[in-house]
């Protein structure tokens, strides 16, 4: 009997690729799966299951009728120019990851509101002083990118009592939060954030729009967590703002560059708190449920969600 189905599972490592194959084992009937190698034959595969995978996965399997991304982001993936135009991408849709994300926000936003880096300083200089309590209506809170993981995110600030705006593409409803829409909308947006969550996709639009010109549209005393892609960020400017006091601090999970090169200004900055990338990691259950499902509805000619937009790059 033949094999119905064949699956390349490619990430950056061979052992990545081999782990997510042994997780996806058995996972479908009829269906087997292959770890890409780098060296290796072509396998035929319907379907390839992916995290920055060698360029050469799409040059070598002609055969593919879908592409599944490991990550929320595709920013990696899109680039290709060896990805061809009319691959349907499918990126991961929360699976885990939103939960993750909402607790580490929440330790940035009160991290920042609540001071604590004021008490760890004052910890290191044995001082006991109580500093004046929180309002949070002096801490506004405005999401950038208002995808699944980012209204998730909205949603669980407005419950903690911030005053909480999101800032997206297309008009859409938060309940307890005011959404801006488009460039337009985007410096009424800033003016009235305090604390900056960045949740975009990485795209040309939205590459580097943490910039100076719009850091600066923030409320005094700003303070931002970056746990999108480096690409948004111009290091330099933040670096700048904070020297000038215009900025109180960041929370950054992501780099230009990763792992962040030792001597990087980030790591050893005051104000500066550093993360390796682990703001929302892939939950591997929940990552092989989502797609074997989606497999399953595309082999039965269903929709499936978390198709990826070629023309908007996400
Ligand atoms: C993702 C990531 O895109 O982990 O999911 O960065």
């Amino acid at each position: 009997m033949g094999v119905g189905t064949k699956i390349i599972v490619a990430t950056d490592s061979w052992h990545g690729s081999v782990e997510w194959c042994k997780a996806f084992e058995g996972s479908l009937p009829d269906t087997l799966f292959f770890p890409w190698d780098d060296s290796g034959e072509p396998v035929g595969a319907d379907y390839a299951i992916v995290w920055r995978p060698a360029p050469t996965l799409f040059v070598r399997e002609t055969r593919l009728r879908a592409v599944f991304n490991l990550g929320a982001g595709i920013d990696s993936l899109v680039g290709l120019p060896e990805l061809p135009a009319d691959l349907p991408i499918v990126r991961l849709e929360d699976a885990g990851m939103a939960e993750q994300m909402v607790e580490y926000v929440v330790y940035g936003l009160l991290r920042a509101s609540r001071e604590f880096s004021a008490y760890e300083a004052q910890q290191r200089a044995g001082e006991w002083s109580g500093l004046p309590p929180v309002n949070r209506s002096h801490w506004p809170v405005g999401v950038m990118g208002l995808g699944v993981i980012g209204e998730r995110v909205a949603r669980a600030v407005v419950r903690l009592g911030y005053p909480v705006a999101g800032w997206a593409r297309r008009a859409r409803e938060i309940p307890g939060a005011q959404v801006y829409v488009g460039a337009e909308q985007l410096p009424a947006f800033l003016a009235r954030t305090r604390v900056l969550v960045n949740l975009l996709p990485l795209t040309p639009e939205t590459d580097s729009i943490l910039n100076r010109e719009n850091l600066e549209r923030l409320m005094p005393q700003a303070y931002l967590i970056n746990v999108a892609r480096g690409q948004h960020l111009v290091e330099q400017d933040l670096l700048d703002l904070l020297a000038s006091g215009r900025f109180a601090g960041a929370l950054l999970d992501v780099f230009r560059s990763e792992p962040l090169p030792q001597s990087h200004p980030f790591w050893k900055h005051p104000a500066i708190t550093v993360t390796p990338h682990i703001s929302a990691i892939t939950l591997r259950e929940d990552a092989v449920n989502q797609i074997v499902n989606k497999i399953g509805k595309l082999k039965q000619g269903l929709p499936i969600s978390g198709r990826v937009s070629r023309e908007h790059g996400y």
